[in-house]
């Protein structure tokens, strides 16, 4: 399997840092493509805990060399802070390589970002405020800065520059703030230049290579496809493609190299932030799985809004990545449970939707049709085989993978590294 593409297949934090983690210790280079430091991905070793945010998962396999690549929005500080955290920890970071054409988030990106949110009172996305939106908008309308910028002062003056002229006009009359100079922000982002330098590479050269010379490469989504800018819930998502496609894109390698891709999906529902969520359990049982799935934000510790698997949007996820597997993860979490319910469509005005509404706004009011399955009592967490399980967890799991179209080939009974059954 040299090309592998890691995405989350519902609304994030499904557990792609441990599934990622996991495959880690087979790769030869783990990438993130998407996505900055609004991402959070939590991975347990043993006693040991870590929250990423900016770096790929697999920086905490030795041997391999995790890549920032072209897609993902860079925070200087953030990325320095987490490297000085981890080689603290003992973790050798040396290897990391980072895309001279990654953009960078500037302090008047996490600026907007905040402002913009609180402007929009009500119709707010909840994003993280960590600058993701405003510095991709950059991207898109041709007036980002980007990491190869800090390495020609001029260049980077003359972009800051013009970037400023719009986003001071905004800040002034908009949002009635104080104007941020040229200079402040060229400072800021000189800062780290020269620590970042000899990271910096044509991340698309190596990664192509590396799959020329038979090595095993893992893409490493952030987010998650119901979060995609184009696939997901839009307005409320975020602003990178989240989906495998971005993988292709926000790497620099081509789509006929990719050889599977693998959707992380948890055995229920989370969503952090704004936006629809038709299975969403706002009673009691919502704060069951929130508190037994310990369901608060990697990154902001907001806590996440939960409900009952569904399984449209496990088919749409499916079809827009192009799934070869699933790895259903927190299977532990519902221990306890008398019965557990499953959407298996959405009704929408009386009408019956089996795949995902075309129109946002049928997917606002979509109520979701649910089917009961048995729960099982048993601790689950030592389980190493698909077999170990009680029957009813096998049943449930069986329905799962049969009303979501793709197969689960691994599922997570506790977040520590071992606690996972590989169906083979
Ligand atoms: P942004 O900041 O512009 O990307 O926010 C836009 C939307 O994307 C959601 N988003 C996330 N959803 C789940 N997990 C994320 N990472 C952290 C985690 C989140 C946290 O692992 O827990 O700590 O709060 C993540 N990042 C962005 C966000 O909630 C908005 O809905
Ligand atoms: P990511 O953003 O998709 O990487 O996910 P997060 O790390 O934000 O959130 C997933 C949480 O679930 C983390 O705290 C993981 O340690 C934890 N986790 C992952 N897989 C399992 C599992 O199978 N069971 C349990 N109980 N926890 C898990
Ligand atoms: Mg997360």
């Amino acid at each position: 399997m040299p090309a592998v593409v890691v995405i989350g297949a519902q609304w994030g934090d499904e557990g792609k840092g441990k599934a990622t983690d996991q495959l880690g210790a087979l790769a030869d280079y783990v990438v993130k493509f998407n996505g900055g430091n609004n991402a959070g991905h939590t991975v347990v070793l043993g006693s040991e805990k870590y929250a990423l945010h900016l770096l790929p998962s697999g920086i905490l396999s030795p041997g391999v060399t995790p890549v920032i690549g072209n897609g993902v929005v860079i925070d200087l500080e953030v990325l320095f802070s987490e490297l000085d955290a981890l080689t603290a920890r003992g973790v050798d970071v040396s290897r990391l390589l980072v895309s001279s054409e990654a953009h960078l988030i500037a302090g008047y990106n996490r600026t907007i970002d905040k402002v913009t949110e609180r402007f929009l009172g009500s119709r707010k996305i909840g994003t993280t405020g960590r600058g993701i939106g405003p510095t991709y908008a950059d991207k898109i309308s041709r007036t980002g800065v980007r990491v190869q910028d800090l390495f020609d002062e001029n260049i980077l003056r003359q972009k800051v520059e013009g970037a400023l002229e719009q986003k001071n006009h905004l800040l002034i009359k908009v949002f009635n703030r104080r104007a941020i100079t040229v200079d402040e922000t060229v400072t800021e982002l000189l800062a780290f230049a020269e620590r970042l330098r000899p990271m910096v590479a044509d991340t698309s050269l190596v990664l192509n290579r590396a799959l020329d010379a038979g090595k095993t490469v893992v893409f490493e989504g952030g987010q998650a496809t119901m979060l995609d800018v184009d696939h997901g819930t839009y307005p409320f998502v975020t602003s990178s493609s989240a989906t495998a496609g971005g993988a292709c894109t926000g790497s620099g390698v081509g789509p006929t190299r990719i050889d599977r891709v693998i959707g992380v999906i948890k055995a229920y529902t989370t969503r952090v932030g704004e936006g629809p969520f038709p299975t969403e359990l706002l009673d009691d049982m919502g704060e069951r799985l929130r508190q037994h799935g310990g369901e608060f934000g990697t990154t902001t510790g907001r806590p996440r809004r939960c409900g009952w698997y569904d399984a449209v949007v496990a088919r749409y996820s499916g079809r827009v990545n192009g799934l070869t597997d699933l790895v259903l993860t927190k299977l532990d979490v519902l221990t306890g449970l008398p019965k557990i319910p499953v959407c298996v469509a959405y009704d929408v005005d009386g009408v019956r939707h089996d795949e995902m509404p075309t129109d946002q706004s049928d997917f606002h009011h979509a109520v979701p049709i649910l089917e009961e399955y048995d729960g099982w009592t048993e601790d689950i967490t030592a389980c190493r085989t698909f077999e170990e399980l009680p029957a009813t967890a096998q049943a449930y799991i069986l329905a799962l993978e049969a009303m979501s179209g793709t197969r689960i080939s691994a599922i997570g009974v506790g977040p520590d590294r071992e606690a996972t059954i590989m169906r083979h």
